[in-house]
């Protein structure tokens, strides 16, 4: 990520825009069309021998020639289908507004860039500041998953649940980790969900690991720092998938990003406190 780029306000700041279901439909089904075929591009290039066109961004922050490949292709699609919306994307900042798209064409991009199949393309509509939309597309596993506020949250067109765990003792749990937070405060967190008895994992990827949050296969997503691109998507899919997520805001702190929590009911007040630090078992290790 790097700097986040400088997210301005061109368009209207008054998050009251109506918007018909029609209208909502109809970006559901283009975030689901244009998804895949930012796959396919993301195919071609990770499969490609002659190098991917690797630059270093900060410390173990890469960008590749797909990521910005990727970045065109939905940039475009969306303003020619829908040239009243804002779009804001990782690898080219953009506009907060009542209508817009929050974008990452490659999330998951050191996997990416190491030939490693832990990456997706994660695209999210807000209208109003609320996440209405969410697609998330695993092209290596040929997964898409897709959610629409209020209308449930499906992997490859079947219904998506969280899982029912509710002790972190059978919980696996995935903590993220990035350069723009603290290894101390990220090994200290790992100590507590493992004294707390978590499976713990780490993919690299948030979008991709909050589909699987929301597909029941681990129990929970925990970060110290994100941004909207990464995760407005992955949130949605857990919640429509009757999982918990903490609010990120659009405005405000989430310009910056944010903390994320999403999880299973049952684990929501357990990993909170395990993000907080009840203790920090690192003193105790030293
Ligand atoms: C990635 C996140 C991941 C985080 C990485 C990176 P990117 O996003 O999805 O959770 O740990 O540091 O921020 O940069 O690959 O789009």
């Amino acid at each position: 990520h790097g700097l986040a780029h400088e997210i301005t306000g061109r368009h209207s700041k008054t998050m009251n825009v109506s918007m018909s279901d029609a209208a909502l439909s109809a970006r559901y089904d283009f975030a689901v069309s244009v998804v895949q075929q930012a796959g396919a591009v993301a195919m071609r290039h990770f499969r490609r021998s002659d190098g991917l066109g690797i630059i270093e961004k900060g410390p173990q922050d890469l960008v590749t020639a797909a990521d910005h490949a990727i970045d065109a292709l939905i940039r475009n699609a969306i303003q020619s289908r829908f040239p009243d919306d804002g779009i804001l994307t990782e690898e080219s900042g953009g506009d907060i507004s009542a209508q817009v798209w929050v974008v990452d064409p490659i999330d998951g991009t050191g996997n990416f860039a190491r030939g490693i199949a832990g990456f997706a393309i994660s695209i999210a509509f807000s209208l109003n500041g609320d996440t209405r939309i969410g697609v998330v597309f695993d092209p290596v596993a040929g997964e898409l998953f897709v959610a629409r506020r209020g209308h449930g949250a499906f992997c490859n067109g079947e219904r998506m649940r969280v899982s029912t765990t509710a002790t972190m003792g059978r919980a696996a749990v995935e903590a993220g980790y990035s350069r723009r937070t603290s290894s101390r405060d990220y090994l200290a967190l790992m100590a507590r969900l493992l004294d707390g008895g978590c499976e713990c994992v780490q993919f690299g990827s948030a979008a991709r690991g909050l589909a699987q949050v929301a597909a029941g296969r681990i129990d929970g997503y925990v970060e110290a720092h994100l941004f909207a691109w990464d995760v407005l998507a992955g949130l949605l899919l857990v919640e429509e998938a009757g999982g918990y997520a903490d609010p990120f805001p659009l405005e405000g702190d989430g310009q910056k990003g944010l903390p994320v929590r999403a999880c299973t009911r049952g684990l929501a007040r357990q990993l909170q406190e395990a993000m907080n630090g009840a203790s920090d078992p690192l003193d105790k290790m030293s």
